[in-house]
């Protein structure tokens, strides 16, 4: 090795040379420190559908500042979530790994420990390294403390937020639908009375507890599937919890209260480089939107609860505005799986729908490897860097590490991230082509490479019928061409029998392989 470049360097040594050799340092301490943003913020959305606000079709349901930060951005037509429900598609977004490759990031509940691996880096973890103040607002949804530890919520809870890379973090720890109903502040539980110590439990009732199905009768929001433990602010829950009164969520108010600290952290930090993971409760079950939101679509609480979104998103946008941070501030806007119309209760969004299309034109929605299931709504806003416009780049949440990775010149080891790639030129619209490929899940995967999407052969249900959904499950292979089918509806596996069994093959090497990015 040593000779080599003994070799390569000695024909160098002209003054031709030495001029390449210095406008090449020049070059790369250029590539070394690339400009990076002043902020950065994240704001996520909890099932938001393809079609589900304005810049991406919708026209019932208004959603101004969502679609003002589009027409200041760039609006991804083809971007997507990993996977079609929240914690594997939040996994992949703060670890740049596949959540398939791991056992145990499903769905969680309330009481489950941390699932992100403390010995890597994280998306949080990257940016606090280069010197960004990091904090997540909103949903976790991760896990919370170690393996083996029974969670005491009366004491702070760790490894959580802050070991996973967050200086600040206010959340709830799962779902809105999911015990405990309690805001953690720096994992603490915010406002509890120690004498009326909270407990949980996703096995068990607690003695003298009212239920979902005690009290049915006397609920604010009848359930329609599950949600009929724990009862909270007359609403059916999953999970079962007993004391902890004082500190219960009022779900009414949720959106303001994220809303404000997320304020409160741009406030405080307005000015050093910060980050801001703006993980909105919206628009997941339950739907209880403020009443200066209830009614205002006609289109029942899920509607209105879109509304309210957006009100959080001109929120924010605005508190960037007033500290002038707007120009050099990254804003991605994006939802961590497709849209659900009953996901367990009754809150008229399957009666009151009409002609709006949650998934716009995509087949299927949340717990489907159908479109509708992971791609998503994506816009990124970077006044200071990019020109406003629109992208078919394939892109994937999996990528975020990565490319902020690079956009801020951390170094990835090997073993970080190994499933994200850096698809900066194409988030930035500096290229129209993003990552080659991209790997889509919902129990089994299903595979996009430019126009043909493939779907991997399941034994399980075709349609599930608590939310209705077509999971896109079945024996045989399923294959589709976007650019002339995009509601994926005519199966072109057995014209095509070849180009299916290649893509299955390809699927399985990088299953094998562990991971898909090279170091
Ligand atoms: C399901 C819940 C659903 C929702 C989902 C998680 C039932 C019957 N359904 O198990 O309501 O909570 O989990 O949604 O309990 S996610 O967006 O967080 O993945
Ligand atoms: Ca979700």
């Amino acid at each position: 090795m040593k000779s080599r470049s003994v070799f390569i360097l000695t024909p160098m040594f002209t003054w031709r040379g030495l001029l390449l050799l210095g406008a090449g340092l020049l070059c790369s301490e250029a590539v070394a420190e690339p400009s990076r943003p002043r902020a950065i913020v994240i704001i996520y959305a909890d099932d938001i559908g393809y079609g589900d606000l304005g810049a991406y079709g919708a026209h019932r349901v208004k959603t101004p500042h969502v679609d003002r930060l589009a027409r200041e951005g760039l609006r991804f037509t083809s971007a997507y979530a990993t996977s079609a429900t929240c914690t594997p598609s939040r996994f992949a977004l703060m670890s740049g790994e596949y959540p398939w490759r791991r056992a145990g990031t499903g769905i969680l509940p309330g009481d489950a420990p941390l699932i992100v691996d403390l010995d890597r880096a994280t998306l949080p973890s990257v940016l606090r390294s280069a010197g960004y103040s990091t904090a997540i607002v909103g949903k976790w949804h991760l896990g919370l403390g170690a393996h083996g530890q029974t969670l005491d919520w009366n004491e702070p809870v760790a490894p959580g937020p802050r070991e996973v890379g967050f200086d600040y973090s206010f959340i709830m720890a799962a779902t809105a639908d999911r015990v405990p109903c309690v805001y953690l502040e720096n994992q603490r539980v915010v406002g509890l009375d120690p004498r009326d110590r909270l407990r949980t439990s996703y096995a068990d009732p607690f003695p003298g507890e009212p239920t979902g199905v005690s009290i049915r009768s006397q609920l604010k929001l009848d359930w329609s599937h599950g949600h009929n433990q724990a009862v909270v602010n007359g609403i059916g829950r999953i999970g079962y919890h007993t004391g902890g009164r004082a500190a219960q969520w009022i779900d009414e108010d949720m959106a303001d209260t994220f809303t404000a600290r997320a304020l409160q952290f741009i406030e405080r930090e307005r000015a050093r480089p910060f980050f801001l993971f703006f993980a909105a409760h919206d628009i997941h079950v339950p739907r209880v939107p403020h009443p200066r939101f209830a009614g205002q679509t006609g289109m029942g609480a899920r509607g209105d609860a879109i509304v309210q979104f957006d009100w959080a998103v001109g929120e924010i946008l605005a508190a960037l505005e007033r500290h002038g941070l707007t120009r050099d501030t990254v804003v991605i806007l994006t939802s961590d799986n497709g849209p659900v119309r009953d996901d367990g209760y009754k809150d008229r969004a399957v009666e009151l729908l009409g002609d709006h299309r949650p998934a716009g034109p995509l087949r299927g929605g949340k717990n489907s490897r159908f479109e509708g299931g992971t791609r998503v709504p994506f816009i990124v806003r970077w006044p200071a860097r990019m020109r406003p416009g629109v992208s078919d780049a394939l892109v994937s949440q999996v990528d975020v590490v990565a490319t902020f990775a690079a956009l801020t010149g951390q170094k990835l080891t090997p073993r970080d991230a190994p499933d994200s790639l850096d698809v900066g030129s194409a988030l930035l619209g500096e290229s129209p082509v993003g990552r080659p490929y991209v790997i889509q899940h919902n129990g089994q995967l299903a595979l996009r490479e430019g126009r043909w999407k493939f779907i991997e052969t399941s034994s399980a249900s075709p349609f599930q019928e608590t939310t209705a959904t077509e999971t896109a499950n079945a024996p045989e292979p399923q294959l589709y061409d976007l650019e002339t089918d995009i509601g994926e509806t005519r199966n072109l596996a057995s014209a095509q029998p070849e180009r299916a069994q290649a893509m299955a093959e390809k699927l399985d090497a990088m299953r094998r392989a562990g991971r898909t990015r090279t170091p």
